[in-house]
């Protein structure tokens, strides 16, 4: 074993501790129904456990969705759709905003459910529910205000104008390293728009799922609206493709794999209808010879060590200045050392388990794979013996030509690389597939303005000084190239879930032609 030993007292860990109480509080029982299907709890596929990854024993059980199901939840959430459609929208803001305060109710039941489930820290669990809060306060706001325009029109006595309306279902299937956050980007504004929702969770996280419906059905409920507008299916890629096939769903909102994203975005595509996508990151963060060191060696933990590695926004390449190269890697190897794994809802935690046992096997292959391309592991490179998915933080010295490094290994894994020049630096960070987050840490603002401008990163994020993940909701978050190049939350994501309608009306009584066409 290296310096990382499960039996440090650094890395006490108390597993297996079966407090699960307060799920009652979020309506999660031993044995849970995964369906929310035209207002009722149903469930008649598959019966699947809830896994905590600390300690792989079972939390519950869940009942996934058939075919059937979702057929039938499908069915009533088109009729659904009609009804809310036709609410004014700052009155779909108001059932958004109860959603809200809701969920503010019940943050810490949800947040310690995200960390028990998921496996993150339970601050990071806590943030994850506070993201859908915020977002729901931003739809509030955005209810008002999903304006159109009006153009100026060409001929004499018309008048153009575009106005917003909503597009009917949105299908949300989401992934398990933010198992519900990720689903309030796309509902809450889906929602104020005046469409409905059908969700599919992640397939490990079905109780999440669950406890979110639960709430969001509950505010329905109290308002007298039907349950379809928001139908929820704990189910696995059966579920996926079906969503992605069915052509009452005008547009399919995925995060996952770039490899999972391109079969839906095929088929989605086939049926012409609309994707958003939110695939793989690989993300960068380029430390310049001005930089302020401690900044940049806090943001790269919380980049490359928070959530175990495994948001898509987590920083995967350390690009060093030569000159500094050196010194930003022993205060990182220092702080490294002081990383307490352990528990994911103890205090003081800042690495928690990876989220099941095969991704825990994947930070192994993938380990293997790195040596064999010449990486050379500075600290970490093992899995922990515990009985939960624990795995080393990991620093890998390699050369950015590696395979390797073109790909996303979702686990605590960070590649340093050392650079001369800032356009050396942004040729490495443009040089993957992915495009999603980039960050640069400097003083001078010639290098800031060069990075965010044409010829900088090429990413959908694109920060300074500040790590690569912990995007805020206020921004349009995604990526490009095998990113996906969709764009949520924040900012003017929002017209993706409507459709626009450019009108022209006459009110004259003649009929001139655009382009002074004279048709007889
Ligand atoms: C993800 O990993 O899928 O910017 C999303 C962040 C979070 C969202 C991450 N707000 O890191």
């Amino acid at each position: 074993m290296s310096e990382l030993s499960a039996n440090s007292p650094a890395y006490a860990m108390t597993f297996g501790k079966k407090d699960y109480e307060f799920l009652k509080e979020i309506g999660v029982g031993p044995t849970n129904s995964g369906c929310y299907v035209n207002g009722v709890w149903q469930g008649n596929g598959s019966i699947v456990s809830s896994v905590n990854p600390a300690d792989n024993q079972p939390i519950a059980e869940v009942v996934e969705a058939s075919i059937q199901d979702y057929e039938e939840g499908i069915q009533a959430c088109a009729q659904a759709t009609k009804i809310w459609m036709q609410i004014p929208a700052p009155k779909r803001g108001e059932i958004v905003r109860q959603i809200g305060d809701a969920l503010r109710s019940k943050l810490h039941q949800l947040g310690r459910l995200v960390s028990l489930e998921m496996g993150k820290i339970l601050p990071e669990g806590i943030g994850e529910v506070q993201e859908i809060i915020d977002m729901c306060d931003f739809s509030v706001g955005l209810s008002r205000q999903l304006n159109g325009s009006i153009i100026p029109s060409e001929r004499p006595n018309h008048m153009m104008l575009e106005t917003w309306n909503p597009l009917g279902i949105v299908g949300v299937i989401t992934a398990f390293n933010f198992p519900c956050a990720v689903l309030g980007w796309n509902a809450c504004i889906a929602l104020v728009c005046g469409n409905s929702v059908v969700w599919k969770g992640a397939p490990t996280t079905p109780l999440i799922t669950i406890a979110m419906t639960k709430i969001i059905a509950g505010v329905l409920e109290k308002n007298n609206l039907p349950g379809a507008i928001f139908t929820s299916f704990c189910g696995g890629a059966d579920i996926g493709q079906a969503i992605a096939k069915d052509t009452r769903i005008p547009l399919v909102s995925f995060t996952g794999s770039t490899k999972a994203g391109l079969t839906v975005q095929q088929t989605v595509n086939q049926r012409f209808g609309k994707c958003l996508l939110e695939m793989s990151g690989n993300n960068a963060i380029i430390v310049m010879d001005d930089a302020d060191i401690e900044l940049a060696v806090r943001s790269v933990l919380f980049a490359a060590v928070g959530t175990a590695g495994q948001r898509c926004t987590t920083c995967r390449r350390l690009l060093l200045h030569e000159s500094i190269y050196q010194k930003v890697l022993e205060r990182l190897l220092e702080v490294y050392k002081q990383v307490k794994v352990g528990n994911p809802l103890e205090k003081g935690t800042l690495l928690g388990p990876l989220h099941t046992r095969t991704s825990r096997d994947n930070f192994i292959h993938g380990i293997q794979k790195i040596k064999s391309q010449g990486g050379k592991i500075i600290t970490g490179g093992n899995i922990i013996d515990s009985l939960g998915n624990y795995v080393q933080p990991t620093i890998v010295e390699i050369s950015a030509n590696a395979d390797v490094v073109k790909e996303e290994l979702f686990a605590p894994v960070l590649y340093v690389m050392k650079f001369l020049s800032l356009k050396e630096a942004i040729e490495m960070n443009n040089s993957v597939p992915q495009g999603l987050s980039s960050s640069i840490f400097t003083r001078k603002p010639e290098i800031i303005f060069k990075w965010i401008g044409p010829m900088g990163s090429d990413c959908g994020i694109v920060n300074v000084n500040i790590p690569t993940n912990g995007a805020e909701i206020g921004g349009a978050f995604g990526g490009e190239k095998a990113t996906g190049g969709g764009r949520e939350a924040g900012s003017d994501s929002w017209k993706q879930y409507m459709r626009r309608s450019t009108c022209t009306i006459n009110y004259g009584s003649e009929l001139p032609l655009a382009q002074g066409i004279n048709f007889g």
